[in-house]
């Protein structure tokens, strides 16, 4: 379950690693069957963004009322890497089901989660997991990183409240400054089962799905444990910035 030091390296010096196939077609199974269960309308404690459209654009939560996606919250495939990346045990921050839905699902501008992370009260040792429920490709809007960019730093961002129905803090302004050349821009193509972990500061995008085909990915977003948010001005809710410290470690023995 542990990566080589050659993975590892590669994560530190490109901010992102993609792991093919780290599921297997059973546990994606498992995982696409309960998909329903967050795309309806509820009352469980599930928070969704919607598109303009309508369309569902994210679910919040999941880990906390279902349990293939708690599970998968803890699953040693995932837990080692995390563990040996942050190098300390670690909570879940948030998750969410990001949903590209055919014709519908709409872009994500450039920027760093930490971007708007710093302003929860914490430090940058955070890091994502983006786990692949359906095919992603370039036509339904696969995720798009700049390879190397987490070693930027954070970048100042300024919000965006007219492109999506979602607002977004981005960069386009600081990658325009960065000179940034076409063969640093990777786009993140992969099928069910595949798994992203990726740097907090790593600068990502997706561009629109113009295609029939529906983008679903988990991401989950784990924090140190001993990274706590600090009491803020404006905190946000506890869907985006959770307040249950449920500690998860990993070791070799377990
Ligand atoms: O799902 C995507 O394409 C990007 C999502 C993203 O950047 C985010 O949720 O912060």
């Amino acid at each position: 379950m542990r990566w080589s030091m050659q993975k590892l390296e590669q994560y530190h010096q490109e901010g992102f690693l993609l792991v093919p196939n780290l599921l297997s077609v059973e546990e994606v199974d498992a995982l696409n069957m309960d998909v329903p269960l967050l795309l309806q309308d509820d009352d469980s404690g599930m928070h969704r963004e919607r598109e303009h459209s309508g369309v569902v654009r994210q679910v919040y939560n999941s880990h906390r009322y279902v349990p293939t996606f708690r599970n998968l919250t803890q699953h040693p495939k995932i837990v080692a890497p995390v563990q040996q990346i942050l190098t300390n045990s670690f909570y879940v921050w948030h998750s969410k089901l990001n949903v590209k839905e055919a014709f519908e699902g709409t872009v994500w501008l450039w920027h760093q989660d930490y971007g708007y992370w710093i302003y929860d009260g914490v430090d940058s040792k955070l890091m994502s997991v983006m786990i692949f429920l359906d095919p992603s490709t370039l036509h339904n809007g696969c995720l798009i990183v700049i390879s190397g960019s987490h070693l930027w730093g954070r970048q100042e961002h300024y919000s965006d409240t007219t492109t999506t129905s979602y607002k977004q803090w981005c960069i386009q302004k600081s990658v325009l400054k960065k000179k940034v050349r076409e063969a640093e821009i990777r786009q993140i193509i992969g099928q069910p089962g595949d798994v992203l972990f990726f740097d907090c500061n790593l600068v990502h995008s997706s561009n629109h799905n113009l295609s029939p085909i529906p983008r679903k990915s988990l991401i989950i977003a784990y924090n140190d444990i001993d990274n706590k948010p600090r009491p803020v001005k404006k905190p946000r809710p506890d869907w985006v910035v959770s307040r249950v410290f449920e500690e998860i470690s990993w070791s070799e023995e377990a």
